[in-house]
């Protein structure tokens, strides 16, 4: 991506804002991988969207004024290890007016503090008691030092989030690869099948044929289910054996330059049974019929109404909607999500569909008791005219 990319992008954020507004955004933390080892970095979506800075630790601070990176103080025996950014790279990545050190910034928060009472920074991530890992410190904690500096900070989330939502044509393009290096991916996934005995052999293709185009990697751990394991949602083991016969679910995405693609299709060890088959073609009936309710103007809430009736009528047609509680333990998922920087995004809030969002539609079948799980997931650009599937031309799968 251009600075001009990250300057647009503080500009519209600005935007939102009362016209004296400060931003301060910060990097992700380097997190702890196990003794001395720091996990691979992943920069905070939001921090990067606004800066194109892909290193920890790293502050921004802009205004309708100036824009200005804080560089970390950074040691030079691990710079010697690690590498690091130079000021002027930072200045030419984010295209900011002005890098400055640690010692400095002390000294640009007291000037801006006395003659501004209220600063905006990312708050709290909602919904963060239903994870179970531990969060990455840094924004709250860039939160509560600005709490003792200034004596109002406010939550900037939901304005990012928003416009976030709506796609550049430099971010669809981004996305675009992803998913065409996703999808010739599983063409050679799928016909390495009928020579694998495992599911981690799919998998190296899988995550190896990413890196081999150039794309960043995976946009999340890769999912090659084989048979019952295609019931576990986030199955990432992918250890078993391949049993001729039953299904084999992939759920993998490249990433590219920061975006992500999330593609899902549901292959055949063998000759699959009749159920198999039955329980596909259900699958990918309602797929079809949700992608073509996607439009502008469309309410998120009546096309969630709409699938709900379309994956009725699906379950029902291979005998597994007996009572009401069977829809959700048939189909115990969302029917999409958007996505772009991270895999799981927001759709910003919008109350209808909104031209340059992306969102997946996943519909999926699981039946635990006859090891059967089937998913198919594409990746939908909703259009001026209506939609795109991105990933339309990688073929259905069983
Ligand atoms: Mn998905």
């Amino acid at each position: 991506m251009e600075s001009s990319f990250f300057q647009r992008n503080r500009q519209a954020l600005l935007a939102t804002l009362p016209d004296d507004a400060l931003i301060v955004m910060t990097a992700y933390a380097q997190m702890q991988w196990g003794a001395d080892m720091a996990v691979p970095f992943r920069q905070e979506a939001n921090f990067f969207w606004v800066s194109g800075i892909r290193q920890p630790q790293w502050t921004i601070a802009f205004s309708t004024s100036e824009s200005v990176l804080i560089a970390p103080d950074i040691d030079p025996t691990r710079t010697i290890f690690e590498g690091g950014l130079t000021h002027d790279e930072a200045l030419s990545m984010s295209g900011v007016n002005r890098v400055i050190n640690q010692q400095e910034a002390e000294a640009y928060f007291k000037t801006q503090a006395e003659h501004r009472s209220k600063v905006y920074a990312l708050g709290e991530l909602p919904h963060k008691k239903y994870y179970d890992f531990v969060l990455n410190p840094a924004s709250d904690e860039l939160y509560a030092t600005l709490e003792t500096d200034f004596s109002q900070v406010l939550d900037i989330r939901a304005n990012l989030l928003k416009l976030r939502a709506i796609k550049s044509t430099e971010e669809i393009a981004a996305i675009r690869r992803a998913v065409d290096v996703t999808i010739d991916v599983f063409e050679q996934a799928k016909r390495e099948i009928s020579s694998s005995t495992f599911e981690y052999e799919i998998e190296a293709t899988i995550n190896g044929g990413f890196r081999r185009t150039g794309a960043d990697g995976y946009a999340y751990d890769s999912i090659v289910a084989g048979g019952k394991n295609a019931c576990t949602l986030h199955y990432v083991a992918n250890q078993a054996s391949l049993t001729q016969g039953t299904g084999l679910l992939i759920d993998a995405g490249a990433q590219w330059q920061g975006y992500a693609a999330d593609v899902t299709r549901t292959y055949a060890i063998g000759e699959p049974s009749q159920r198999l088959r039955d329980i596909h073609r259900a699958v990918e009936k309602a797929h079809h019929q949700i992608i073509d309710l996607i439009k502008p103007g469309v309410a998120v809430k009546d096309y969630i109404e709409r699938v709900d009736v379309i994956m009725k009528q699906a379950l029902k047609s291979v005998d597994l909607l007996n009572s009401e509680d069977d829809y959700h333990r048939y189909f115990p998922h969302a029917i999409s999500h958007g996505f772009g920087l991270d895999v799981h995004e927001s759709l910003g809030g919008y109350e209808t569909f909104q031209p340059g969002m992306v969102l997946t539609v996943e519909p999926g079948i699981y039946v635990p008791e006859e090891k059967i799980g089937v998913r198919i997931e594409d990746d939908i650009l909703v259009t001026e005219q209506g939609n795109e599937n991105l990933s339309g031309r990688l073929s259905m799968g069983l």
